[in-house]
């Protein structure tokens, strides 16, 4: 497997840390992490992973040092945007650190727009492709950390920052206004390399990412009700409709590849299923 060493970037520490390894060894890739190393070499494949900072993984993508790397779409965003020079492409979307890129204001202020305004954020690129696209003027600045400060220090009238459980903003006494944009981890590739040299190893990701959400479902009912219980199935496509012993009763076994909640089991058992069972996916390959 893998016959040309396949080099991948990840988050050495910080809020891609943990899942990007999970996704990494749920793929099948067996590798011990030790703190503050550069580089690990997984024992079963031939993969070497590279852990540094997330600001470093599109350049070393880029110019060739990993061929494949593990960030926010935000980051790889913002220097897309700041750097033409730069040559790398989402080439799938990974399913988790998900947040938003918003505009906020204090809750007591008075303004309803961003023109004419003064912008705190990390992401200066990201907000001003936002303003020219949306011919607003404004001033934008660049602030590394403790955006959500600088309104009350009075440096700034508005903030864009990343947004995920909303408790900062709050904390902070900030509304979000509009957002620039959602986000998650991507994982990236050079624009010019040869993607069949990656190709299982990136059908092994979205074999996991695929897996995640999907539950296997099985239930038994009568012939008169297998109709009405499919279409309540999440995302499956085609059932298994297996006949039982006993006269007109049917199992029905079924992949769904949406979330299963407890109100979907309540009404599948509303429509006549019974022993309804949900079961965890592992991997899928498609
Ligand atoms: O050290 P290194 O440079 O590698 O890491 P870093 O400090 O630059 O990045 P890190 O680990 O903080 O974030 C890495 C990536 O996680 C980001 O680029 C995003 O893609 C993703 N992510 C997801 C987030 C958040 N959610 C998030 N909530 N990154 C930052 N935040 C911050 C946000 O800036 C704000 O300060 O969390 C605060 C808001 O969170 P809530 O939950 O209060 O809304
Ligand atoms: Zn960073």
């Amino acid at each position: 497997m893998f016959n040309k060493k396949i080099t991948i970037a990840i988050q050495s520490k910080g809020r891609l840390y943990e899942e990007s390894k999970k996704l990494l060894s749920n793929s099948g890739i067996s590798f011990r992490i030790i703190e503050n190393r550069l580089l690990t070499r997984a024992s079963n494949v031939n993969v070497d992973i590279l852990q540094v900072r997330d600001d470093d993984i599109p350049s070393l993508v880029s110019n060739k040092v990993a061929d494949l790397g593990i960030v926010g779409k935000n980051l790889l965003d913002e220097q897309l945007a700041g750097d033409k020079s730069l040559s790398v492409k989402e080439t799938i979307s990974l399913g988790f650190s998900k947040c938003k890129l918003c505009f906020a204001k204090p809750k007591d202020s008075t303004t309803d727009s961003l023109n004419n305004k003064v912008i705190a954020s990390s992401y200066p690129n990201l907000v001003n492709q936002y303003l020219k696209q949306n011919k607003i003027k404004a001033d934008v600045i660049k602030i590394n950390g403790s955006v959500e400060l600088t309104p009350y220090i009075g440096i700034a009238d508005y903030i864009c920052d990343l947004v995920s459980s909303g408790a900062t903003l709050e904390a902070n006494n900030l509304e979000a206004t509009e957002t620039l944009m959602e986000s998650e981890a991507v994982l990236i590739s050079s624009n010019d390399v040869d993607d069949t040299n990656f190709f299982d190893l990136v059908n092994r990701f979205k074999g996991v990412i695929n897996a995640k959400d999907s539950k296997y479902v099985m239930l038994n009912c009568d012939e008169s009700n297998i109709k009405k219980i499919c279409a309540l199935l999440p995302g499956s496509e085609s059932p298994t409709i297996i006949p039982l012993e006993q006269k007109r009763k049917f199992a029905v076994h079924a992949l769904c590849k949406e979330p299963v909640f407890w109100e979907t089991m309540e009404e599948l058992k509303e429509n006549g299923a019974s022993s309804v069972l949900v079961l965890p996916v592992e991997k899928i390959l498609n």
